[in-house]
C-alpha cells in the first residue's frame, strides 16, 4: 500500500511524514483505523486527530486517506461466530500464500484511543499468486480449514464444524472429518472416536447453528467395547 520498506526501525512521526499523514493542520493524532473503506482491495486509513476541544493544541481534522493501490495480491475475510461470539473476537486466522509465507490476523475491537480497525480482515499477499492453506482457529476450539482459496475477493465465513464433549481417555483416538463450503454450515461429517469416556459425560455431535445432529446424539463406545 505504502512504500514503507523499513517501518520497524522508523519512529512513528517519521513514518507518518514519510507517508504524508502528518500534514493535517496543527493536530496531534490520537489514533487511526485501518480498513478497505472503498472496497477496492487495498487498505485505507482513517486518521483520528481529535477535533476541537479545550486544548487548542490538539485541534485538527479527522481525515480519510485512500490508498492508491499497487500490484500486490490480497484476500479479505469476514467472520461470524456461532458457538463463539458473533464477532469472532479471540479467533486466530492464518492464510498461507503460494510463496509459503504465513499471514496471521486476529479479530479485535478497540485499538488505541477512540478507534478500531475494520472487522473485515485483510491479508496482503504480496507477490504470491494465490493461497494454499487458510486456517481459522475459533475461540470455541473449532478449527476450520480451506485450501486454495481464490484471491482478490472477500470470503464471508460462518463458524462451522462439530464439537464433541467428554472426558479424554489415554491412548484413545478420535477422527473427525467435516466438509462444507465457505460461508455455509457443514454439509456432511464423519466421526470415529475411542478417545472419550461416554459416561457420565454425554458425548454429542453438534451441528453449529443448530441442535445436536439427529442419529448421532448417543454414547459412543470406548476402545475395546
Ligand atoms: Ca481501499
Ligand atoms: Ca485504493
Amino acid at each position: 500500500m505504502f512504500p514503507v520498506t523499513n517501518s520497524d526501525s522508523m519512529k512513528s512521526h517519521e513514518a507518518a511524514g514519510f507517508m504524508g499523514l502528518d500534514s493535517v493542520g496543527l493536530s496531534r493524532s490520537h489514533g487511526y483505523a485501518l480498513g478497505d473503506i472503498d472496497n477496492d482491495g487495498d487498505v485505507d486509513i482513517y486518521n483520528n486527530n481529535g477535533g476541537p476541544s479545550q486544548i487548542q493544541s490538539s485541534w485538527g481534522y479527522n481525515a480519510f486517506y485512500f490508498a492508491e493501490g499497487n500490484a500486490s495480491n490480497w484476500m479479505k475475510m469476514s467472520l461470524t461466530g456461532v458457538v463463539s461470539n458473533r464477532d469472532a473476537i479471540g479467533a486466530r486466522v492464518m492464510v498461507e500464500g503460494t510463496d509459503n509465507r504465513e499471514i496471521w490476523r486476529y479479530p479485535a475491537v478497540g485499538k488505541g484511543f477512540c478507534n478500531t480497525d475494520s472487522p473485515i480482515l485483510h491479508f496482503g499477499l504480496g507477490n504470491a499468486v494465490g493461497t494454499k492453506l487458510t486456517e481459522i482457529d475459533w475461540p470455541s476450539g473449532l478449527v476450520q480449514t480451506y485450501v486454495n482459496l481464490d484471491t482478490k475477493k472477500q470470503y464471508d465465513i460462518v463458524e462451522t464444524g462439530i464439537r464433541i464433549t467428554g472426558t479424554p481417555v489415554a491412548g484413545g483416538q478420535m477422527i473427525i472429518r467435516v466438509s462444507g463450503v465457505p460461508g455455509r454450515l457443514a454439509t456432511s461429517f464423519y466421526s470415529l472416536t475411542s478417545a472419550f469416556v461416554p459416561d457420565p459425560v454425554e458425548h454429542v455431535v453438534h451441528r453449529l447453528g443448530g441442535n445436536a445432529i439427529q442419529g448421532h446424539q448417543r454414547q459412543l463406545p470406548i476402545r475395546g467395547e
